[in-house]
């Protein structure tokens, strides 16, 4: 049994851990976002993510996606530079990574053989901050290898789906939790296990419950915006549990706000990524 405490995550908490742009803050201070995400047939994944993370105060916002997602994200998400992958389909490596402040990468991106090679070279070559998701977190949970190379620090966001991959089938709640805390211990990474009361386990024992959110957000794609946000409050210079606890917070608060608006029945994922800046106004 680990020495763990517990604690309900609170606004003032919250606000507390956000770093403010200061007034000679300029693109390349706050940081630039490589998020790899995205396949042709899930391309709506990557456009999520980047939406969540271009509304998260990233400097610079970089897709790295297959050919054939290229124009999609051009016309969904002007803001953010594209990058090509040398295949149409998969991901199979990133080239440079020499002025990239933090990596998201996960969301829409399949698991075939390619896709998991470039996986292992992104984790060969790049050790700084990371969040991890959806098929990337597939692809970690089918091969123990790939996993010891996944650097310290991380963050990973599973869904219970996904956690149970990584980390086998839970009896009940209560067994669920002590997995989740002995994994992030055992592999010394930050997990956020998404759900209704999401949970985010750090390395230490300690253990965060968010308390915002609501069903209207259990429609397919929420869990992509998440990635694009905690990506984009790493490349602004957040430690990784704070980048965690903020970006699992201010997700759920938009989705509030959002199911305020258009009813839970209502919500897309999209709208999770619009409500974000009304988030980010109060939390500054
Ligand atoms: P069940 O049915 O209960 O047994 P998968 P995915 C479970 C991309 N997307 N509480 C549930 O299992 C993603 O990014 C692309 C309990 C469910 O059936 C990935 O790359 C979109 N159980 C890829 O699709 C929009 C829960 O997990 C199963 C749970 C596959 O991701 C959609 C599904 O998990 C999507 O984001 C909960 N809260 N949540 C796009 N527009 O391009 C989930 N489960 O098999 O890992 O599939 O999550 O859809
Ligand atoms: P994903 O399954 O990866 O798309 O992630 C779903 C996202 O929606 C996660 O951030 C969950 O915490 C959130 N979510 C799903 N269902 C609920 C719920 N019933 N209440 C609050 N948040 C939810
Ligand atoms: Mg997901």
């Amino acid at each position: 049994e680990r020495d763990s405490s517990y604690y309900f995550l609170t606004e003032e908490a919250v606000a507390s851990r956000l770093l403010m742009p200061e007034k000679f803050s300029h693109k390349g201070t706050l940081g630039n976002t490589l998020l790899i995400a995205g396949t042709p047939a899930m391309p709506g994944a990557a456009v999520l993510a980047a939406r969540g993370a271009i509304r998260s105060g990233t400097g610079l916002l970089t897709v790295h996606v297959p050919r054939f997602v290229k124009e999609m994200i051009h016309f969904a998400v002007p803001e953010a530079l594209v990058e090509v992958d040398s295949s149409d389909y998969c991901f199979s490596g990133v080239n440079d990574l020499s002025r990239v402040q933090a990596v998201g990468i996960g969301p829409g991106l399949g698991t075939s053989d390619v896709t998991r090679y470039g996986m292992r070279r992104l984790l060969k070559a790049w050790r700084g901050k990371m969040v991890i998701d959806a098929d990337a977190l597939n692809l970690l949970a089918a091969d123990a290898e790939l996993l010891s190379m996944v650097p310290r620090g991380a963050v990973l966001t599973p869904h219970p789906k996904e956690f149970e991959r990584l980390a086998g089938k839970s009896e009940n709640d209560f067994d669920r939790l002590n997995k989740l805390s002995t994994f992030a211990g055992l592999h010394q990474l930050y997990v956020v296990l998404k759900g209704a009361r999401t949970v985010i386990a750090s390395p230490d024992g300690n253990c965060y419950f968010n308390m915002t959110g609501n069903p209207g957000m259990a429609k397919g794609g929420a869990g992509d915006v998440l990635t694009g946000i905690i990506a984009a409050l790493l490349a602004s210079g957040h430690e990784p549990l704070d980048a965690a606890v903020i970006g699992v917070y201010a997700h759920g608060k938009a989705g509030d706000l959002a199911a305020a608006e258009f009813g839970m029945r209502g919500v897309r994922a999209g709208d999770i990524a619009d409500k974000l800046g009304l988030v980010w106004k109060t939390l500054e």
